[in-house]
């Protein structure tokens, strides 16, 4: 890097004379007003000269690094100096989009433009033109500078997208929304399920819905209520083929409570099976979940069920499901031709608008409600009152009556009765 160290009497001259000698690409790294005699103590009166010092053939990082660029432009002469020199011109309006002029000296300590003794005058423009292009110039060298990546660059800011602002949506009076609850509450229907014994041949209950419902655990608490609450003779057959080990839950379930399970896993596997225990007074059928976006699935089902017309179809759905998969699932399964609704982890939740809903919407009678992952004790035919109060008044105005048991649902389990 050549360093060089420029006088003049004023800020342009001295500019002048560094394009001059150093070029165009020559940096500014300091400007400073001094005495124009001897001495660089300015005293009071005393005529002024300016300094400026450049410097060419850089490192530019260098340069960045240790902070003399930024005082370079800080120096660059768009300022005028502290005390005005006697021939500096008035500043004039920036920026000035025009190119720069041919540098111009004159002056003591000016030098001649290269070929060529004349030395126009100075005009004004002339020295706001100078200050300008060194500018642009510097502001040129570090855009280069980041676009190879050897500065850090500053990332441009985060496009900020204003979305139109929604107009506040009408909030319903509370009176309205409970006068529409309780609308939707007076439209609740329930299933009743079998209490007695067979008189015409078993009762098929077959859990269809979603993976993970709770179709499984639903499928133990319903036949631990039937025969352990009424003493019902119940069997067990999964179809749940499509998962390791899905089978064992149920075969496990059904050896605590021993009864009897079948694993069923062909069309007429299930023909025959429903032969054998013809002698039940309830068979539950548990089945593989599947999303209830996979029309085969339905479809498979509905061939399978086809084989007996005993076969009635509840859908397990559970509460903390959203809105519009509730929705989604009852269209999907309703070519089933569902037989009630079987509503499990409403433990698991604290809003119940959105079930209440979508139960009414479907048409379809609530048959049982699971409030919790205890087999058999969190589970309760559905009871009407009970359902309307979770509805209305939410968890905490049922857990109680799930609890004690005082409700109209209360688990009493009978004495076990050994399976024949
Ligand atoms: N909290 C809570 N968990 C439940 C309820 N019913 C089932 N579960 C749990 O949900 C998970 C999936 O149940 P499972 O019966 O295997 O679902 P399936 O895939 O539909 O057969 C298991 O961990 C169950 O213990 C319920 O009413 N409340
Ligand atoms: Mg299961």
């Amino acid at each position: 890097m050549r360093i060089k160290r420029f006088e003049a009497p004023d800020t342009t001259t001295a500019l002048a004379m560094v394009k001059q000698e150093m070029g165009d690409d020559a940096v500014i790294l300091a400007t400073r007003t001094i005495a124009a005699g001897r001495g660089s103590i300015v005293k009071k009166g005393q005529e002024t000269k300016v300094e400026v010092v450049a410097a060419m053939d850089y490192d530019l990082e260098a340069l960045s690094e240790a902070g003399a660029l930024p005082r370079a432009e800080k120096a660059a002469p768009q300022q005028p100096p502290q005390q005005p020199p006697r021939r500096e011109p008035p500043p004039e309006p920036e920026p000035l989009p025009v190119p720069a002029p041919p540098s111009a000296l004159t002056g003591p300590g000016a030098i001649a433009v290269a070929g060529t003794d004349e030395l126009p005058a100075i005009d004004r423009s002339t020295s706001h033109l100078e200050a300008h292009d060194l500018r642009r110039r510097f502001a040129g060298m570090l855009r280069q500078q980041h676009a190879v990546g050897s500065t850090p660059i500053r990332q441009p800011a985060t496009p900020t997208i204003r979305r139109p602002t929604p107009p506040p949506a009408a909030k319903p009076a509370p009176d309205e929304v409970a006068q529409w609850r309780d609308q939707l509450i007076g439209q609740l229907a329930v299933a009743r399920l079998p209490e007695t014994p067979a008189t015409n041949g078993p009762a098929i209950i077959a859990l269809v819905g979603a993976t993970g419902v709770g179709k499984t655990t639903t499928a133990a608490k319903l036949a631990a209520w039937f025969s352990l609450h009424h003493g019902l003779k119940v069997a067990l057959f999964s179809m749940d083929c499509y998962r390791i080990g899905a089978t064992d839950q149920l075969r496990t379930y059904a050896k605590i409570m021993r009864l009897p399970c079948e694993i069923v896993l062909r069309k007429q596997d299930l023909t025959r099976a429903i032969a054998a225990h013809a002698d039940r007074d309830v068979i539950i059928i548990d089945t593989a979940g599947k999303s209830p976006y996979d029309e085969t699935h339905v479809k498979e089902l509905q061939e399978w069920f086809a084989a007996n017309k005993a076969i009635a179809p509840y859908l397990v759905l559970s509460a903390t499901t959203k809105k519009e998969d509730l929705a989604n699932t009852v269209t999907s399964y309703r070519a089933l031709a569902i037989n009630g609704l079987m509503l499990t982890k409403i433990d698991e939740t604290r809003t119940y608008a959105t079930l209440c809903q979508q139960v009414v919407a479907s048409q379809l009678p609530v048959a049982s409600v699971c409030t919790g992952q205890r087999v058999p004790e969190d589970f309760m035919v559905a009871d009407l009152p009970f359902l309307a109060k979770l509805f209305r008044r939410g968890w905490e105005a049922v857990v109680e009556e799930r609890i004690s048991g005082s409700g109209c649902n209360d688990w009493t389990v009978q004495p076990h009765r050994e399976a024949p």
